[in-house]
């Protein structure tokens, strides 16, 4: 039985990395840091299948610690602080934590073992203000957000490993990826949310920034297929993970009101404080690389994925309404 760890388990993509990793037949090892109170709701359903162990991207004793005990065969480090509104009012323990941090990981596997292959979860974001349409491996960066020049650092420094150490470590380059799973600040996940509690009538109105943004948005559980592929391949690699379309934020609003049959426009406010420093106008990517090395398609449309997301709010929300009647009854 293979061995994984996997950081950032406790995040949307770490519990569906987690899902399909148990369902290879993997042990999975889920690195989780302490906090007061336990957040595993993402992992609830598989947490009797899963380790859990504490470490810290910020402690590399615990990083050492933990690959000296379990010894898996694969890292995928998801760890990170991923929203990128925060990353400009935290630039430092963003860069800690998303630059820095791969560094301790990769680090601690050229320590205990070079033979550990590695995944690090990287992004669009490095496209920033784009160079080319689409986006694609050899595309230059030009990140607009600390969150992004972290990551950049995160990419370069695990082709540097692999290019130093021969280290079997892969950057997997993936645009925006979302779910019912996806924390509720992203926008997509903040729209399907507030329009499921609008057409409840639980709130009159969604306040939002930039509207014009376009975004390439795919499916999250199509994506961790993605990095368990590449590192089942022959030789380390990196890769645009992407679906090829794009979508404004207005768009993704039209439709998700659409789905429950209301006119976005008598709801949604726009509010500047949602406005960031720099914005990232245009993002689509070219998955060929990823189609013809990997056999990687993505599975859900544009449309299915807002209406999945809109569907699951929905349904989350009716029930938690019939537990607060019961419990009144
Ligand atoms: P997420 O939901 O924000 O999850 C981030 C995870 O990192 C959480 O489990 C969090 O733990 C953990 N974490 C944060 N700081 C840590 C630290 N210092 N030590 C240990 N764990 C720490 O992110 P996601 O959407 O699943 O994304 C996974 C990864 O892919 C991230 O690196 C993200 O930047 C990257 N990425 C995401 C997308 C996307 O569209 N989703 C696209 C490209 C790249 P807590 O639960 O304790 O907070
Ligand atoms: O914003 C605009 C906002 O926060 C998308 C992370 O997973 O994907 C994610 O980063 C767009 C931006 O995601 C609101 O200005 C408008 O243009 O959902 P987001 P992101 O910044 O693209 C990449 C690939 C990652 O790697 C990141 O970790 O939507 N927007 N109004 C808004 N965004 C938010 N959050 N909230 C609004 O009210």
């Amino acid at each position: 039985m293979p061995t994984a760890l996997v950081t950032g388990i406790t995040g949307q993509d770490g519990s569906y990395l987690a899902e399909l990793l148990l369902e290879q037949g993997y042990k999975v090892i889920g690195m989780v840091r302490r906090t007061s109170t336990i957040n595993f709701d993402r992992i609830r359903h598989i947490q009797e299948q899963v380790e859990i162990v504490q470490g810290d991207l910020l402690d590399q004793m615990s990083l050492i610690s933990i690959l000296q005990e379990y010894r898996p065969s694969e890292v995928y480090n998801l760890a990170a602080q991923s929203f990128v509104p925060t990353s400009f009012t935290q630039p430092v323990l963003t860069g800690e934590f998303t630059a820095l941090g791969v560094t301790r990981v990769l680090d601690a596997i050229r320590i205990v073992d070079p033979a550990i292959r590695f995944y690090q979860a990287s992004s669009s974001e490095m496209f920033g203000k784009v160079q080319e349409v689409p986006q694609r491996e050899s595309t230059p960066f030009y990140p607009r957000s600390p969150y992004g020049v972290a990551k950049l650092y995160g990419h370069w420094i695990t082709v540097n490993y692999r290019e130093s150490y021969d280290i079997y470590a892969c950057s997997g380059i993936l645009f925006n990826h979302e779910s019912p799973r996806r924390g509720l600040e992203f926008v997509t996940h903040k729209i399907t949310n507030a329009v499921a509690r609008i057409k409840l009538g639980l709130e009159s109105e969604l306040r939002l920034g930039n509207l014009e943004a376009r975004r390439d948005w795919g499916y999250a559980p199509d994506y961790v297929r993605a990095m368990w592929l590449m590192l089942q391949q022959d030789a380390p690699d990196d890769y645009v993970v992407a679906t090829g379309e794009t979508h404004s934020v207005q768009e993704f609003v039209e439709e998700a009101f659409g789905y429950v049959d209301m006119d976005w426009r008598e709801f949604v406010v726009q509010d500047p404080k949602f406005y960031r420093p720099a914005e990232v106008d245009l993002l689509v990517g070219d998955p060929s690389k990823a189609g013809k090395h990997l056999g990687w398609e993505p599975s859900v449309s544009f449309r299915e994925l807002v209406r999945l997301m809109v569907q699951a709010d929905l349904e989350a929300w009716e029930r938690r309404l019939k537990q607060a009647a019961a419990l009144t009854a």
